[in-house]
C-alpha cells in the first residue's frame, strides 16, 4: 500500500498540532550574584538569582521547553547550574555540570540553558561548580503533568505546597574548601541552622556581635503554611543540603507518600520522612486538626549525630482562632533517633511504583559495575573513592573533548569495574587506605542495561559509616534492592524487585549497606553519578559515565572555550 489514506494523516497532523500548540515556552532571566542575606538571622554573602536565595521556582508543563538566560554576576567567580532530575534527551550540554558538559560561566558572560521538561513532577536546580551549591544558588522545579495525558497523578488534591530543605553554614564555601584540603583537614562541621525555603533561626543569635544577626530580619521569619480545614494538600518536599540527611515532619499530620523523584509511588502513610540531599517527594496531607491552634513544621538531622537545631515553619488553619505566624503551643517535634538506620532502611524499602504506574525494568544486565566506597588518603589529604580511584574532573568538560577527540584531555583508562570482594570485611578498617586518583570515565555501550552496585563500608575512623546520597545525571534508574553487609554477587541479585521498582535520580547507600540499581543507557551524552554531598564529591565521590556521544548532534559553542582546545594546546 501506497499513501496512508488522507483523512487519517490530517487526522495525525491535527493532534501533532494540538500538542504542540499545548507545549508552551517558558523564558526566565536570571541575574547571578552575591548579596547580604539573613536566611538565618545572620548576615551571610550568599549566591543569588535576582537577588533571592532560594531562587525563583520553575513552573511549567510536561512538554514544556524552558528557557533561562544566565548572566554570571558573580565578579570573580565562575557559576554552572545543574537542572536535577531533568535528564535532557537530546540537550547534555545543558545539563550545567562544570567539567562534564560544559565549561563554566565566567563572570560577565551570559550562557542560556534550553531544555524540554518531558516528564510531571518535582524537581530542583542547584549550582554545580565547585562547592557553590552551599552558598545559596538553589531552588525548585515543578512540572504538572500533560492535561488528561497518561503521566496524570494517580491522587487527588486540593490545593499545593512547596518546601525546600536546606542546611547552611556561616562560613564561605572557601573557607569550606580550603578546610577540605588542608592538612590536616578542617571538616566543614555540622551545619549552624536548617532552612525551610531558605528561612531558619540561628540558635545562638543574642550571643553574636551586634549587627551580625538580626532575629527581626523579615528574610529570617518562619515561613507559614495555610491550610482550608477540611481540605487535602499536596507537599511538594526537596533537600538541596550540602551535607545532612534529613527527616521531615508536620506536627500531628501523618504524610502519604504518592511521589519520589518524579516517579508516583504505591502510597504509604509516615509519620517521619527520611529525605536525603538531591530527593523529592510529594506527601498528601487532610487539613483534619484542631484548626484553632498552629503546628510545626520540623526538620531535623539523621545519620550524622546533630549539633543543629531544629529546622522549622508554621502551618496554620484559615479561619482558626490563632493568627497566622503565632509559634505553636509545643516544643517543636525532634524525629526519630538520628542513628536509627534499621528505620531509614525500611523507608527505603517500602518506596516502590505505584501499581498504576509500573514501568518493569529490563529483566537482565548487559555490566554490571561493583562500587566499594571508601575514606582514603592521599598525601596525607583525606580523600574518597571508588573501587580505590578518587575522581577528579578534568580542565576539557568531557562532552567537548570526546566530541571534538581531544585525546588527551582526561585519563583515557577506564577505571575498574569492580573490587576485590571476595572476603573483604566492610566494618574493618583498611590496612593501607592511600589511593590514587583519575579523571577517566566509564565508557557505555549504547542501549545497554547497566547495574550499578554501590557498596558502602567504614570509614577510616573505626566502626563509622555514612549514609551517602547518589545521584545519576541524564537517567532515571531502577532501584533493585537495599542491603546491610557486604553485596555478594553470586547471591543478593536473587533478591532483587524487578516487579514494581521504583525509579529515581537519587537513592541513599546506608552505612555499611548495598544499593543495587539499573539504568538504560539510552541517552547519548556523558553523565556524572556521584555523592551528593558537596563536600563528597569535592573530595572524589563519583564516577562519569559516556554513552552514544557520536550521536550527539554539533555542540554550542558556549560550552567550550575551557582547557584544551581544538587547534590549541
Ligand atoms: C551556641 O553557643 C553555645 C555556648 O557558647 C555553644 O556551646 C554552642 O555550640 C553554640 N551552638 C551553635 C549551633 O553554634
Ligand atoms: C533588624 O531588622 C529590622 C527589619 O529589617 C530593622 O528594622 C532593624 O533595624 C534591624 N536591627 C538591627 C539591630 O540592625
Ligand atoms: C544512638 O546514639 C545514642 C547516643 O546519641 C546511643 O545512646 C545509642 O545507643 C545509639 N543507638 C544505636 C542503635 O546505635
Ligand atoms: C601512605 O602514603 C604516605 C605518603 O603520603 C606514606 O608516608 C605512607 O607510608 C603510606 N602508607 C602506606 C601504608 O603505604
Ligand atoms: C588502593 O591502592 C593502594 C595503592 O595506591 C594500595 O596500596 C591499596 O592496597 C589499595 N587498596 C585497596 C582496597 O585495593
Ligand atoms: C568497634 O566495635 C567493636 C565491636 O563492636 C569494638 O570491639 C571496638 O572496641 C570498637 N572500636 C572502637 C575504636 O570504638
Ligand atoms: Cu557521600
Amino acid at each position: 500500500m501506497g499513501r496512508p489514506p488522507r483523512l487519517l494523516c490530517c487526522l495525525f497532523l491535527t493532534l501533532s498540532l494540538a500538542a504542540a500548540a499545548r507545549a508552551a515556552t517558558r523564558h526566565h532571566e536570571w541575574d547571578i550574584s552575591y548579596q547580604f542575606t539573613h536566611s538565618d538571622c545572620v548576615r551571610k554573602l550568599a549566591v543569588t538569582i535576582n537577588g533571592q536565595t532560594p531562587g525563583p521556582t520553575i513552573r511549567a508543563t510536561q512538554g514544556d521547553t524552558v528557557v533561562v538566560r544566565v548572566k554570571n554576576s558573580l565578579l570573580t567567580e565562575n557559576v554552572a547550574i545543574h537542572w536535577h532530575g531533568i535528564r535532557q534527551i537530546g540537550t547534555p550540554w545543558a545539563d550545567g555540570t562544570e567539567g562534564v558538559t560544559q565549561c563554566p560561566i565566567l563572570p560577565g558572560d551570559v550562557f542560556t540553558y534550553t531544555f524540554v521538561v518531558d516528564r510531571p513532577g518535582t524537581y530542583m536546580y542547584h549550582a554545580h561548580y565547585g562547592m557553590q551549591r552551599s552558598a545559596g544558588l538553589n531552588g525548585l522545579i515543578v512540572v504538572a503533568a500533560a492535561p488528561g495525558g497518561p503521566d496524570a497523578e494517580p491522587f487527588r488534591y486540593d490545593g499545593e505546597h512547596s518546601v525546600l530543605l536546606n542546611d547552611w553554614w556561616h562560613r564561605s564555601t572557601y573557607e569550606q574548601s580550603t578546610g577540605l584540603a588542608s592538612v590536616p583537614i578542617v571538616w566543614v562541621g555540622e551545619p549552624q541552622s536548617l532552612l525551610i525555603n531558605g528561612r531558619g533561626r540561628f540558635v545562638n543569635c543574642s550571643a553574636m556581635a551586634a549587627g551580625a544577626c538580626n532575629a527581626t530580619h523579615p528574610e529570617c521569619a518562619a515561613p507559614v503554611f495555610a491550610v482550608v480545614p477540611g481540605k487535602t494538600y499536596r507537599f511538594r518536599i526537596a533537600s538541596v543540603t550540602s551535607l545532612s540527611a534529613l527527616n521531615f515532619e508536620i506536627e500531628g499530620h501523618p504524610m502519604t507518600v504518592v511521589e519520589a523523584d518524579g516517579h508516583y509511588v504505591k502510597p504509604f502513610v509516615v509519620k517521619n520522612l527520611n529525605i536525603y540531599s538531591g530527593e523529592t517527594y510529594s506527601v498528601l496531607i487532610k487539613a483534619d486538626q484542631d484548626p484553632n491552634r498552629n503546628y510545626w513544621l520540623a526538620s531535623n538531622v539523621v545519620s550524622r549525630k546533630p549539633s543543629t537545631a531544629t529546622g522549622t515553619a508554621i502551618l496554620s488553619y484559615y479561619g482558626g482562632r490563632s493568627s497566622t505566624r503565632r509559634p505553636p503551643p509545643t516544643t517543636p517535634p525532634t524525629g526519630p533517633a538520628w542513628n536509627d538506620t534499621t528505620y531509614r532502611f525500611r523507608q527505603s524499602v517500602a518506596t516502590v511504583a505505584h501499581p498504576a504506574h509500573v514501568e518493569p525494568p529490563p529483566p537482565r544486565a548487559d555490566r554490571t559495575i561493583l562500587l566499594l566506597n571508601t575514606q582514603n588518603k592521599i598525601d596525607g589529604r583525606i580523600k574518597w573513592a571508588l573501587n580505590n580511584v578518587s575522581f577528579t574532573l578534568p580542565h576539557t568538560p568531557y562532552l567537548v573533548a570526546m566530541k571534538s577527540g581531544l585525546l588527551g584531555a582526561f585519563d583515557q583508562r577506564p577505571p575498574p569495574e569492580t573490587y576485590a570482594h571476595q572476603g573483604y570485611d566492610v566494618y574493618a578498617v583498611q590496612k593501607n587506605p592511600n589511593t590514587t586518583t583519575s579523571d577517566g570515565l566509564y565508557r557505555l555501550r549504547f542501549g545497554s542495561v547497566v547495574d550499578v552496585v554501590l557498596q558502602n563500608a567504614n570509614m577510616l575512623a573505626a566502626n563509622n559509616s555514612e549514609t551517602h546520597p547518589w545521584h545519576l545525571h541524564g537517567h532515571d534508574f531502577w532501584v533493585l534492592g537495599y542491603g546491610i553487609g557486604r553485596f555478594d554477587p553470586a547471591v543478593h541479585p536473587a533478591t532483587y524487585n524487578l516487579k514494581d521498582p521504583i525509579l529515581k535520580n537519587t537513592v541513599a547507600v546506608h552505612p555499611y549497606g548495598w544499593t543495587a540499581l539499573r539504568f538504560k543507557a539510552d541517552n547519548p551524552g556523558v553523565w556524572a553519578f556521584h555523592c551528593h554531598i558537596e563536600a563528597h564529591f569535592f573530595m572524589g565521590m563519583g564516577i562519569v559515565f559516556e554513552e552514544g556521544v557520536e550521536r550527539v548532534g554539533q555542540l554550542p559553542q558556549e560550552i567550550m572555550g575551557c582547557g584544551k582546545t581544538k587547534g590549541g594546546h
